[in-house]
């Protein structure tokens, strides 16, 4: 085992190989030396990951996962041992796996950037599906259950057909809008996305470079791998942000959170309200439950050990499942940003929303990781197109309607604000180009969906946003779950739910 050595003010030099076990347990994160053998079992993630770094470096596993700040707010200071000094420091050779090494020789063979010609070329299978390691590749595209919603919310678009107009001047054509107030130059905002560090080192800053560049809005996510300042200060002076947020049992952490972002110039704050519970995603199951046999030697008679947890269950254990509709006006007490109420599919819920006072809904189903078989977020767009219709204008200024969830064409976006919805949120297909290019690759992304809405605006006879109206598409069969066309792009980066396999002796 490597032979790491640190020192402390008082000068003792120990190794911190030696700590290595549950009585004793010592970890290097970004060059310092925790104990954390009483932290072992508050751990929201659990024991048995840190066990598997007991003695050892463990910044590798940390970084995608926690913000740089959780060890040090976490841990008394009395268990900051120190730096390593790096003089001391027996360089371990890092062993590169045949699998990383594959991976890595992949990455290198990537098609140049001017292949990409649509949002599902980033994902497909010669892309991001192969170049993320495995762990990544199956938290990012797993959904709940039997995954049948994820696969909805593309059929649901396709479901939907154009009724284009002709002979309307479309010489010049614009897709810019504004979303809660802010300006941006597509009709579509970067929905939040947990854990990017998991597929790309520079994690969410890839997108808040590339957002800043051209004028389009992030939702910055409570679980990003970035911290929020760390984002914050990747932004330009004026560029608008959001705020996804997940409600912590404590309030007072809530709170602070909000108030911070609120004083750091964050323009609306949406609270996820589909997530009481995260849903079961068995290729992330599966996948965590692979990696740890793989590297148990030193955990096997641990108890608590919870082997049916993906990495998203494993660190969601902060999120309150009392939240409720009592709460919405705390929050309408602690800030002045717009407020919108992100996972809602019910007229029911729209209604009891813009009773609330908050600024707007999104109507998803949060990418298909949630409620299984919960119907598209376009689907419930008609519904609750209607119901809003009766209690005031519509579109109404002061409530916004959102949309995400399987979005990966200008197309689609048409549609849905054709039927009534002021903007629409993409999550996996930036992510997906930032995992496989970093920032040129969200760059790459706008530019292709800026290419599609002005081919597709022109088509449809639509100078600008405000000339889509609902007579522009025929919405008939999309309550109607049958036959749609095959979407072969998408298909075939879709990748099937694995059965249990039989382990070899
Ligand atoms: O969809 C998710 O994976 C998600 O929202 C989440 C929630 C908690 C922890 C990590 C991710």
């Amino acid at each position: 085992s490597p032979d790491f050595c640190w020192y402390t003010d008082t000068c003792i030099t120990q190794t911190i190989s030696e700590h290595a076990s549950r009585d004793s347990c010592w970890i290097i994160v970004h060059g310092k030396v925790y104990d954390v053998t009483e932290f072992l079992d508050e751990h929201p993630g659990g024991s048995k990951i840190i066990l598997k770094y007991a003695g050892n470096d463990a910044t590798e596993a940390y970084e995608p996962i926690h913000p740089p700040n959780a060890i040090i707010d976490n841990l008394s200071s009395e268990k900051h041992l120190g730096d390593v000094d790096p003089s001391t420091v027996t360089k371990v050779v890092k062993v590169t796996s045949e699998a990383e090494k594959k991976r890595q020789a992949l990455i290198a063979k990537r098609p140049p950037l001017d292949e990409i010609l649509n949002l599902h070329d980033f994902e497909n299978k010669a892309i991001a599906k192969v170049i993320l390691p495995d762990t990544a590749w199956a938290y990012y595209s797993s959904a709940s259950d039997d995954e049948i919603t994820i696969r909805e919310n593309r059929a649901a678009y396709q479901r939907v057909w154009f009724r284009p107009r002709i002979l309307r001047d479309v010489t010049v054509v614009d897709w810019s809008t504004t979303i809660l107030g802010q300006k941006s130059s597509l009709p579509v905002y970067i929905s939040a996305t947990a854990l990017g560090k998991l597929g790309h080192p520079d994690g969410e800053l890839n997108l808040t470079r590339a957002a800043g560049k051209h004028g389009v809005i992030q939702m910055v996510p409570t679980l990003a791998s970035c911290s929020f300042d760390e984002i914050l200060d990747a932004a330009q002076p004026d560029q608008p942000l959001f705020l996804q947020l997940y409600v912590n049992r404590d309030r007072s952490i809530t709170k602070r959170y909000v108030q911070h972002a609120e004083a750091r110039g964050v323009k609306g704050l949406f609270i996820t309200v589909d997530a009481p519970q995260l849903g079961r995603r068995e290729k992330d199951m599966r996948m965590k439950f692979v990696g740890d046999d793989a590297g148990a030697k030193v955990q096997e008679n641990m108890s608590g050990v919870r082997k049916d947890e993906g990495v998203a269950r494993a660190i969601s254990s902060f999120i309150d499942p009392s939240l409720s509709w009592k709460d919405i006006p705390w929050f309408r007490g602690i800030t002045k940003m717009p407020i919108i109420l992100k996972g809602v599919s019910t007229p029911e819920d729209a209604i009891l929303a813009l009773e609330a006072g908050v600024q707007g809904i999104v109507l998803s189903n949060h990418g298909g990781r949630q409620l299984d078989t919960s119907r598209s977020g376009l689907e419930n767009l008609i519904e609750i197109a209607a119901a809003l219709k009766t209690r005031g204008p519509w579109p109404n200024p002061n409530f916004s309607v959102f949309v995400d969830g399987g979005v990966r064409r200008a197309s689609d976006v048409l549609k849905a604000l054709a039927l009534g919805a002021s903007a629409v949120g993409i999550g996996r297909g930036f992510l997906y180009a930032f995992c496989s290019y970093g920032e040129a690759g969200v760059e790459k992304a706008f530019k292709i969906l800026g290419e599609e809405f002005e081919m597709n605006l022109r088509l449809l006879g639509a100078r600008n946003l405000n000339e889509l109206v609902p007579e522009m598409v025929d919405a008939s069969a999309l309550q109607a779950h049958v036959s749609t066309p095959k979407d072969n792009l998408f298909d075939s980066t879709y990748q099937p739910l694995r059965l249990a396999e039989i382990k070899a002796a």
